[in-house]
């Protein structure tokens, strides 16, 4: 029999709502959710084909265990979790704190776990928490903790209100990463009175699209938005007003921008000096723009300059706190942490003595911290929800770094490169499968929230996360299984669905038992959990969360349409949550509320960051090598790529070898021709490609898709292995984000040629 439901797609940050058709315990179809708050059924062609990641041959569906020969053995799930128990607990006692790393914590949807594995850093008095958004994102984040006063100030941009958008270093009509990218982006292309304009070496689908394409030289926006900073503060285009009002530092900033030579900028980037002035007037002078960035400025040279310069783009001309500008905005799941470095209490790790950003520690130093001699090297780490054997840099180093592992666990749905080579591989049901959430809830004014609850009966011998962590937990000693009075208390007040006295009770005992202060998630899932109706135990935190997200934004939630007063509001946004099937809208602000989002006390924003004008003054040219003479994109994002999340090869309908893009004049001058293989060699090593000639890409430079290099029911690795050819050393020096759009290799026609 079909039936019809309700969920959101697990493969972008978008996380569109999906309205299927269910038969036989499998999607029968997919399609947008019209009700969905934010996606208003808007999907993309990756998200119909979700049962290649609901059912395939690879699903894990039991606890395995290394044998000393190398294989795994089917184990049960108590065995598992108490021989991990003992031996992390050994760990931790032999060797304290700076043993043990935590690796990954959720993919593009699934983030309520994360409530759960945190607690074993804290029961590992472990702070080594690393996540791929440390090889992205975190050069952002640590000039967000500059301007606004916190690393968990995080912005976002209005492109579908404003008159002039610049997109940098991001191709939205595949990656997307904005709301209804395909469908915004034809709206601004159809109106006669919006520019687009687009900063990428390759003439994407989105430039394509785009009033202005600049298609500067790889590697070069610090040159290119520096230049266009320059235009604006020179010829007098800079909003003083709201820099006068809004702003600290600006003339530090204004100092640094005249001293730059603005042609000779321009001349390095490759872009046309007119056009350059062009796009800075227009921006300059628009109505209201914004700027929306990613990889294409976060990995690769200068990275976290870069963020620096785009944000002071909208900064310096007042597009900040307005529709159609760039804005701060709120978060219902903590997904960010605020870890300054300058102050000591953040832990540095043993080797390269870095710090956490946002709380989170950067994968392309993990393998020297495990692989380095000292006492207090990471000798176990648990991954969930990763796949760092494969996506992050260097994997030789980090098959040689797993290879001297003391424990290492991985929990995923899947047989995973990073799970073949662990000591235990735990199975955990589908997203499909068991209630979760995305922590992607990143607009502004109007913000929401989807739990998704399940689909499907989880797959046998399969455990959602909150249950697998808190089991270890137990096992491990750090908590008791029961809470009779809580549990009591829950009962009594969940016929309410307001569970005030027993959060009060949970109050008193936390200061009672500091110890449990880092455990709330798995006691509130034990004791109120138990009392949700659907088996809904997992989303139990979210009470706490929604109560906390109302006193902060309590004017903001009434007015998206929540009723109760300080004391209930949180509760009775929980319940919204829990019976939103399609997802809800949490809050509605006003823009004038940016301001209090803002968290330096003077609620301004602090414009000159030192280290950040010393690396403008410092500004050099880039890396050239003779024997590496092409830059390699080693990333990029397709109509069939997402991430690595789809193992099975059959969901793809093109590109099915991930096929490496080069311009006609470099391929005539290797011999090469379509469909032809090469080698692509890095100074690190070399992998087998198949050529596609494509003349959008600039000449002396190729690229190569993310989301491949996996094997498929034991085949040899399926596409590029991108991450054999990066080194874990080229990275930028202060967030040590790879850089991965910019990796020196050399190209030749392979000896095994032969058209494919
Ligand atoms: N289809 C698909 N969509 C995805 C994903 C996926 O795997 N597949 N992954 C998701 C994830 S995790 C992320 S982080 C996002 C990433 O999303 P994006 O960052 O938008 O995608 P990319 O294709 O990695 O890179 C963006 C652009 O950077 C350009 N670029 C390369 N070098 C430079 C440079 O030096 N300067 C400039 N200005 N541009 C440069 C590339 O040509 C490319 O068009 O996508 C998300 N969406
Ligand atoms: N060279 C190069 N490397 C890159 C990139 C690049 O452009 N170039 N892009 C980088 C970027 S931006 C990112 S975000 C990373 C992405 O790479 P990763 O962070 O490794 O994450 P995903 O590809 O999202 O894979 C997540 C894992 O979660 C598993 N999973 C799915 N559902 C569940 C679940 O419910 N529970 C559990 N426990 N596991 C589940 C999947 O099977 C998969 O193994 O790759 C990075 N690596
Ligand atoms: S845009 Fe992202 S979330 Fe939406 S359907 Fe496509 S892959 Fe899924
Ligand atoms: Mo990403």
């Amino acid at each position: 029999m079909t039936t019809t439901d309700t969920t959101a797609c697990i493969l972008c940050s978008r996380n569109c709502g999906l309205s299927v058709e269910i038969d036989d315990n499998r999607f029968k179809k997919i399609k947008g959710d019209k009700a969905h708050p934010f996606s208003q059924g808007y999907i993309c062609q990756k998200a119909a084909r979700l049962e290649h990641y609901q059912n395939h041959d690879d699903r894990l569906t039991t606890p395995l265990q290394r044998q000393s020969d190398g294989s795994f053995k089917p184990v049960s799930w108590d065995e598992a979790l108490d021989d991990i128990a003992q031996r992390l607990v050994a760990i931790r006692d032999q060797h304290g704190g700076n043993a043990f790393a935590f690796l990954g914590g959720g993919g593009q949807g699934n983030h309520l776990g994360g409530a759960y594995s945190r607690q074993l850093l804290a029961a590992m008095k472990s702070y080594f928490s690393y996540n791929s958004l440390g090889q992205e994102k975190t050069g952002d984040f640590w000039v967000n903790g500059r301007l606004f006063g916190e690393q968990t100030c995080h912005t976002t941009e209005d492109v579908e209100h404003a008159d002039y958008v610049l997109f940098i270093g991001t191709n939205p009509f595949q990656a997307h990463g904005i709301p209804n990218a395909r469908d915004t982006l034809k709206h601004i292309k159809k109106d006669p009175g919006r520019t687009m304009v687009v900063v990428d070496p390759r003439r994407t689908e989105t430039a394509k699209m785009a009033d202005i394409h600049l298609q500067l030289r790889p590697g070069t926006d610090a040159y290119l938005m520096s230049a266009m900073l320059a235009i604006i503060v020179t010829e007098g285009l800079h909003d003083r007003d709201f820099l006068a009002k809004h702003c600290r530092g600006f003339d530090q900033v204004e100092k640094a921008l005249r001293a730059i030579p603005i042609a000779d900028y321009a001349a390095r980037a490759d872009v046309p000096l007119a056009t350059l002035e062009e796009v800075a007037r227009g921006f300059a002078n628009a109505d209201s723009a914004c700027v929306r960035i990613d990889l294409g400025i976060q990995q690769t040279l200068n990275t976290t300059l870069n963020g620096y310069l785009e944000k002071l783009l909208y900064l310096v001309t007042g597009n900040f706190g307005k529709p159609g500008g760039n804005n701060l905005h709120t978060m219902l799941l903590p997904i960010l942490g605020d870890t300054d470095e300058r102050n000591p209490k953040y832990r540095r790790t043993a080797h390269h003595r870095m710090f956490p950003i946002a709380g989170i520690y950067p994968p392309n130093i993990l393998p020297d911290e495990i692989l380095h001699q000292g006492e207090d090297r990471i000798r176990a780490v648990f991954v969930d929800s990763a796949n760092p054997l494969v996506t992050w840099a260097d994997t030789r180093a980090y098959e040689k770094a797993f290879a001297s592992l003391e424990l290492s666990v991985v929990i995923d749905v899947t047989m995973t490169e990073t799970a073949r080579a662990a000591h235990y591989v735990l199975p955990a049901s589908s997203q499909f499968e068991k209630w979760e959430a995305t922590g992607f809830n990143l607009e502004f004014p109007v913000n929401g929230f989807h739990l998704r609850h399940p689909l499907f009966l989880p797959k046998e011998g399969t455990l959602p996360e909150p249950e697998i962590y808190t089991r270890l937990l137990e096992k491990m000693g750090v908590l008791p299984e029961r809470f009779p009075k809580l549990e009591r208390l829950a009962r009594l007040e969940a016929k309410r669905g307001q569970y005030l006295a027993t959060l009060a009770a949970l109050g008193t005992l936390l200061a009672r038992n500091r110890q449990w202060i880092p455990h709330a998630a798995s006691i509130v899932y034990r004791t109120i959990g138990k009392t949700l109706p659907d088996n809904a135990a997992a989303s139990a935190p979210l009470l706490a969360l929604t109560h906390v997200y109302a006193q902060l934004h309590y004017k903001a939630v009434k007015r998206a349409g929540h009723q109760g007063n300080r004391l209930t509001l949180g509760s009775n946004l929980f319940q919204a949550i829990l019976k939103g099937r399609s997802g809800i809208t949490l809050s509605e602000h006003r823009f004038t509320d940016i301001w209090s989002l803002i968290a330096h006390n003077d609620r301004r924003v602090h414009l000159a960051i030192p280290e950040m004008l010393d690396e403008l003054a410092g500004l050099t040219a880039s890396i050239t090598d003779q024997a590496y003479p092409f830059v390699l994109m080693a990333g990029e994002r397709r109509s069939y790529n997402a991430n690595q999340i789809y193992r099975d090869p059959a969901w793809r309908k093109v590109d099915p070898h991930g096929a490496m893009r080069m311009h006609p004049e470099d391929a005539e001058r290797l011999g090469i021709e379509n469909g032809d293989k090469a080698l692509c060699r890095s100074a690190r090593d070399s992998i087998e490609v198949v050529v596609e000639v494509d003349d959008s890409v600039r000449t002396g430079m190729v690229t190569l898709p993310h989301g491949f290099g996996m094997r498929y029911k034991d085949s040899a690795p399926i596409g590029p292995e991108l991450n054999r050819l990066t080194d874990s050393q080229h990275c930028d020096p202060l967030s040590r984000t790879p850089f991965h759009k910019h990796v020196p290799v050399q190209i030749e026609k392979s000896s095994t040629a032969g058209a494919v």
